[in-house]
């Protein structure tokens, strides 16, 4: 006969406990006698293969979750001193945010980021602004994670170089780096190089802290992206796993063994509204993996655990009634710790409106600290193991997921898929269809559809002051120039440069050559780029989704037909063209309103990512538009709109209306108004009534 479960159970907890006898993880709740962990008859054990109730026997009776609060702006002293004071106050781990030119591998003098510096994050340019941003931080204690994709070459890159100049071997530091390039192509959109170099980009990194930094987990599979652009449980779970396939096969082309480098894979997934779906996805999620990486060949149980890191969903929060997104993070950061995440970022409530304050992120992180400290949650082990509907709702997800992975793999592999375009058009579906149930008010959302207040009270705002950021990098950047070694620094690029095209050598290490030289970010990813070339996608919109949804919908109809009898008048459809501009790749809400707008008969034509507003107002001209509609979501809009509202002007079509939506502080309503901008629609916008107010500005225009 086999062992009992709860023997097998003793012996692992014994080991991760070390010295500590486990029963000094019971608990007596004022005469309640409460154990760690509790069994049910089917045998599933925590700590144990595949890993549904946990990757570890004690959980966080042990050791509780990491709290890991996501963060970065402006300038780096400034980003450090925010650090420094969180982690006097209870976070234990730092997750750093830098802004969209540092993402998309520009320096901050860069013409094509005048709006982007500083903004969304923190802005870093070479090794001295990384090594401010880690000033007083001793890197050989404390893990640091690195939202980095494109630019994840000279970003590590410095990373080491600042370490090193800290004295910290890179063998000493522990952190990740999210170096997930497949779902850059599909929904967050801040690659630089095409799908091959930039999976030759993310071997090179496994390999290269394989070999030298083995307490740094090489890359983080993000589901998170996807839920946030609208993807299912059953996309984010598939999807995410299939990256993560395609991962493990890259490193492994090169030679590398499975369980070398497999234990140092690690996931982050999203957590959204919908608690009980949340809790099962990250316990199907477990066991996915596990049998996938079993099927790949790994041994070691180490290979075959998925440790993830959580962040409640941004999409989720919105700018109406804001307190209430405090509420919903709460409940959504109950759902990852049910669901055993190992690290987790909180949103602060007003991020669907701005960068968070000192206040809301203090809120933020202390919505963890009391569910770590107060709740009592922690005492046991995967409590929702065995509960009926959990537990349903896991061998669903397991099923359902497994069955698309299947489809993924037929097609090739996810880098063949992502290819063809197919993912990112089912999540665009999705989000399309959530949209109008949203709308509709069949998801209800408090404050937003239901119970909404007649006047909404303004909330404090955080504003990046992006043009005084800007000419302080620039200055620190022109220091960096004058002060290097010219020769040096260009024989280190030029061996870069001879790396990327040789397809041998790893980039990686080459890149720490040059930024020991004092390269700047925008000199490596340019000596790459120009071997491997910039990429370019190509945007496509769907069509029907939104139509379909609201088939036999009176509201619809009504839209429908004004924008029909717009066309029997003026014998021609009303014209939007749709616009991102910056290094702001989020699309999920411009996607939705083109899909939706050209459904309901509008002309919609789509620009492509990472436009100048010189480059939008040409297209306007071209199109002949009535409008043109901007999609902000990464704080540019007070540079770019008003730019774009001159150059429409200095083309002299004044009478385009320009219209705003995404993330925009009410506080800049005004402001942008004033520059003349004709309608803003915040997040909450119910997409009808948005259509029915662009149709009558247009007509407004038109009849003027
Ligand atoms: C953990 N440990 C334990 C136990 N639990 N030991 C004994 N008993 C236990 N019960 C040990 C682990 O083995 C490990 O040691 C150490 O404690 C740390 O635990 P961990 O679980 O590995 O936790 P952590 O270091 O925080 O790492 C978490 C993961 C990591 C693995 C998920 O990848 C991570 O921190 N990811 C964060 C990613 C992130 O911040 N992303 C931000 C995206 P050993 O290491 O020695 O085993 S923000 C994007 C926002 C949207 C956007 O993109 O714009």
């Amino acid at each position: 006969m086999g062992k009992a479960p709860r023997d097998i159970w003793t012996h692992i907890a014994s080991t991760e406990l070390r010295d500590t006898p486990i029963d000094a993880l019971k608990r007596d709740y004022g005469g309640l006698d409460v154990d760690p962990v509790y069994f049910g008859a089917d045998a599933a054990i925590p700590g144990v293969e595949p890993f549904t109730r946990g990757v570890r026997a004690t959980m966080y009776a042990n050791r509780p979750w990491t709290i890991r609060q996501y963060a970065g702006f402006s300038t780096a002293e400034e980003s450090n001193r925010f650090y420094r004071q969180a982690l006097e106050r209870g976070q234990k781990g730092l997750s750093v945010a830098f802004d969209l030119a540092t993402h998309r591998g520009y320096d901050s003098d860069h013409p094509r980021v005048v709006g982007d510096v500083g903004k969304a994050g923190v802005a870093i340019d070479s090794v001295e602004d990384m090594k401010l941003l880690f000033d007083g931080i001793p890197l050989d204690q404390m893990s640091v994670s690195m939202t980095m994709n494109g630019a994840v070459i000279p970003v590590l890159a410095m990373f080491i170089v600042a370490a090193e100049e800290q004295g910290v071997a890179p063998e000493k530091l522990s952190g990740t780096i999210q170096n997930d390039i497949l779902k850059e192509f599909m929904v967050r959109n801040t690659y630089i190089y095409p799908p091959e170099p930039s999976m030759r980009i993310v071997g090179d990194i496994i390999a290269y802290t394989n070999q030298n930094m083995p307490k740094f987990n090489s890359i983080s599979i993000s589901g998170y992206h996807m839920h946030e652009a609208g993807a299912t449980a059953i996309q984010e779970l598939a999807y995410t796993l299939a990256d993560g396939i395609d991962y493990v096969r890259a490193a492994q082309d090169r030679g590398l063994d499975i369980d070398a480098f497999a234990g140092r894979l690690s996931f982050f997934f999203g957590i959204g509204m919908n608690f009980f779906v949340e809790v099962a996805k990250l316990r199907a999620a477990r066991s996915l993996w596990a049998k996938i990486m079993t099927d790949l060949g790994a041994k070691d149980p180490r290979s075959k655990m998925l440790r993830t890191h959580c962040q409640t969903s941004g999409v989720s929060l919105t700018e109406q009634d804001p307190y209430n997104n405090i509420v919903r993070t709460a409940y959504e950061g109950l759902a990852a710790v049910l669901g055993g995440t190992q690290s987790l970022h909180t949103n602060s409530f007003d991020e669907a409106i701005a960068l968070p304050t000192e206040m809301s992120s203090r809120i933020a992180r202390n919505t963890q600290l009391i569910l770590q400290h107060e709740t009592r949650i922690t005492d046991v082990v995967d409590p929702l193991g065995g509960s009926y509907y959990v537990e349903a709702l896991t061998r669903q997800l397991v099923e359902k997921a497994q069955a698309l992975i299947d489809e993924v793999q037929a097609q090739g592999g996810m880098t063949q898929a992502v290819q063809s375009g197919e993912p990112k058009l089912a999540i665009e579906r999705a989000a399309a269809e959530r949209q109008a149930g949203i709308d509709k008010g069949e998801e209800v959302i408090v404050g937003v559809n239901r119970y909404r207040l007649e006047t909404e009270a303004p909330v404090e705002t955080l504003e990046i002051d992006n043009a005084k950021v800007r000419a302080s990098q620039i200055r620190r950047l022109e220091a960096v120039r004058n002060r290097r070694d010219e020769a040096v620094c260009r024989s280190a690029l030029d061996a870069l440069r001879e790396y990327a095209a040789m397809d041998e050598g790893n980039l990686l290490e080459a890149a720490v050559a040059a930024a020991r030289a004092r390269a700047t970010l925008g000199e490596i990813s340019q000596a790459m780029e120009d071997v491997f070339g910039r990429h370019d996608a190509t945007t496509r919109v769907l069509s029907g989704v939104y139509a379909a949804s609201y088939e036999n919908d009176a509201q619809y109809a009504q839209v429908a037909d004004r924008v029909a009898t717009f066309g029997a008048t003026h014998g021609r459809a009303p014209a939007i063209f749709i616009a991102k501009m910056g290094q702001d790749g989020h699309d999920r809400g411009a996607k939705v309103i083109a899909t939706a707008f050209a459904d309901l008969g509008f002309a919609v034509q789509m620009g492509s990512l990472f436009e100048t507003p010189h480059e939008v107002a040409a297209h306007a001209e071209q199109l002949g538009v009535d409008a043109v509609g901007v999609s902000s979501l990464a704080a540019g809009h007070k540079t770019l709109v008003p730019e774009l509202i001159g150059a429409l002007r200095d083309r002299a079509l004044g009478d385009v209306a320009v219209i705003v939506g995404g993330v925009i502080p009410s506080a800049d309503y005004d402001f942008l108004r004033k520059a003349g901008v004709a309608e803003i629609f915040g997040p909450g916008t119910n997409v009808l009534d948005a259509a029915f107010s662009v149709l009558s500005t247009i007509e407004g225009r038109l009849s003027n």
